[in-house]
């Protein structure tokens, strides 16, 4: 087990919980607690190289009040604009790793997920988030502009005309506006419900074919930005993929023999 300074890492079930425990800055995003973040996903990405020690991945925060206030403001005060960019693409570099393991992550927000937390939480495949959760790019306000990601993947997640009035305003929403525009996924009422209902979501993810998963995960990915027609190849081509897997035949053999499947993972 890896010691870290800012993050809190355990298995539960068929969940990787990984909790950011900054709570004194609101777990504002250090360089440092970056790169435990990157660690973390790195060590995970080569676990599941050798098999499936686990089936998803949930990111939380820890403290109550926030999931992550941002980036660590008073850090960047004193930043270069080209140490600004460096920054920017490190944490590009820890949302596009995310976006490539083959497991799917649940952020479990509870509180402020503002600026690059709320880039963070777009990065993840599923956002659930308790009732007191609240959502915003407030860079505008600091002079600054997203550069975690957000002007990409919130313009994918809400839509364009959505992800505009939020980034020229920087206004907070509630989670109750959240789930209406389609940042989240799942309001629940309170911490504890929260992280169950992402364990539970994982649960159900483990259920099922572990290749299946991760392929389907990464071709909508990979699908997101193309033309439909582009798209679509790319989606045969992964379903003829799918057919190469052991997973694939017992899936089938178990259907037509009437018999719950047990998954192989290759
Ligand atoms: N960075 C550093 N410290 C922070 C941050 C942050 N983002 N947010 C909160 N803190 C610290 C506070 O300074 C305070 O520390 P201290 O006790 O030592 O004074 C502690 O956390 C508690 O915060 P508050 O006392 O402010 O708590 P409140 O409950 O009064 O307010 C808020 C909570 C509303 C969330 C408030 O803290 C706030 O507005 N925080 C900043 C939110 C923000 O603007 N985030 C966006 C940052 S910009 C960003 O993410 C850009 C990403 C792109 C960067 C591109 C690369 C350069």
């Amino acid at each position: 087990e890896q010691a870290y300074r800012h993050l809190r890492v355990e298995q539960q079930g068929s969940a990787l919980l990984v909790t950011i425990d900054r709570p004194q800055a609101l777990n504002a995003l250090a360089t440092e607690l970056v790169d435990e973040l990157q660690h973390v996903v790195a060590q995970a990405a080569a676990a599941l190289a050798d098999g499936w020690p686990f089936r998803g991945l949930v990111l939380t925060g820890a403290g109550g009040k926030a999931f992550v206030a941002g980036a660590d403001i008073r850090e960047m005060s004193a930043m270069s604009p080209d140490e600004a960019q460096a920054y920017s693409q490190r944490m590009h570099r820890l949302t596009l790793d995310l976006e490539r393991l083959p497991v799917p992550v649940v952020a479990a927000v509870d509180g402020y997920a503002l600026g690059g937390g709320c880039e963070l939480a777009l990065a993840c495949d599923v956002v659930f988030a308790s009732e007191t959760a609240r959502f915003g790019q407030p860079e505008v306000s600091l002079g600054l502009v997203p550069g975690f990601g957000g002007s990409v993947r919130l313009q994918q997640r809400v839509g364009p005309g959505m992800a505009r009035e939020l980034i020229f305003t920087g206004r907070q929403i509630d989670s109750a506006e959240a789930l209406r525009i389609g940042l989240v996924n799942r309001v629940l009422p309170d911490r504890e419900s929260l992280l169950a209902a992402a364990r539970e979501t994982v649960e159900l993810i483990a259920r099922q074919a572990p290749t299946a998963v991760g392929n389907a995960k990464l071709t909508l990915g990979a699908v997101a930005a193309l033309p439909t027609e582009d798209g679509l190849a790319v989606e045969a081509a992964s379903f003829r993929d799918a057919f190469t897997t052991d997973d694939s035949r017992a899936g089938r053999a178990a259907f037509l023999a009437k018999e719950t499947p047990s998954f192989p993972g290759r």
